[in-house]
């Protein structure tokens, strides 16, 4: 028989597995954390998620979900009662839902080219993130969070910028969000940061840090 509960299999310093982690927190849901090595991942990991092999994963009375943003939904419909983290209304979802795909389709790739880059090349990556966050930025007017007076799907979908965009503003030396350019993700990277469910959950900014830089020195050396 299948094991009850909840487990997520993540690794400390991923931002996809830490969108589950905010929605379960936000639910109040208990859960078990397994901090998976990627370099070794373990058998169950591969067992629950033999086609993209990737965490997070959740596992929930020994059914096993993948890709952060299904188990997102999937949490927020399946703990109705709790906190609401998808807008109750339709075309504020589906709104949601945009922004979202997005961010995933524009912001994320153009910002991971400005930290795996250099020079021209990165300089047009970011161009190209400037840009897209200044669309998302749309989707900020008039509110205080993504989800209007409290976090919503999409703050926990895009929650991840604040903490990583100001890590990778220090290792490259370079601006990316400021007041004066995007002003109102700049207030809300901010607002985010000071959530106090989103401060307690975040790693260690020094070990971030320190990973993302040794894994960009390794990548600009040469080495495999
Ligand atoms: N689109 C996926 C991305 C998941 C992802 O890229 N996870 C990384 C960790 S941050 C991973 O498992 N990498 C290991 C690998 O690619 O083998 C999601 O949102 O869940």
């Amino acid at each position: 028989m299948a094991a009850k509960g909840v487990k997520l299999f993540g690794m400390w310093a991923s931002p996809f597995a830490l969108r589950v982690e905010w929605a379960l927190k936000l639910k109040g849901v208990e859960y078990e954390y397994v901090n998976e090595d990627l370099s070794n991942k373990s058998e169950e990991l591969l067992r629950y998620n033999p086609v993209t092999k990737k965490v997070p994963v959740l596992v929930h009375d020994g059914k096993e979900l993948a890709e952060s943003l299904v188990i997102v939904e999937y949490v927020d419909e399946t703990w109705k009662d709790g906190y609401p983290i998808m807008p109750k209304d339709p075309y504020e979802r589906a709104q949601a839902r945009f922004w979202a795909k997005y961010a995933e389709d524009k912001c994320l790739p153009a910002f991971f080219a400005v930290y795996f880059t250099t020079g021209e090349a990165q300089m047009k990556a970011l161009q190209e993130t400037k840009e897209s966050l200044k669309s998302l930025e749309k989707a900020l007017e008039g509110k205080k969070f993504f989800g209007g007076e409290t976090i919503g799907y999409l703050d926990v979908v895009v929650g991840w910028f604040p903490f990583w965009v100001r890590i990778v503003e220090e290792i490259a030396g370079i601006d990316i969000v400021n007041g004066e350019d995007l002003p109102l993700m700049n207030a809300w990277f901010q607002r985010f940061l000071d959530v106090e469910m989103v401060k307690k959950s975040l790693p260690p900014k020094d070990k971030v840090y320190e990973l993302n830089r040794a894994r960009r020195e390794k990548l600009f050396s040469g080495q495999p």
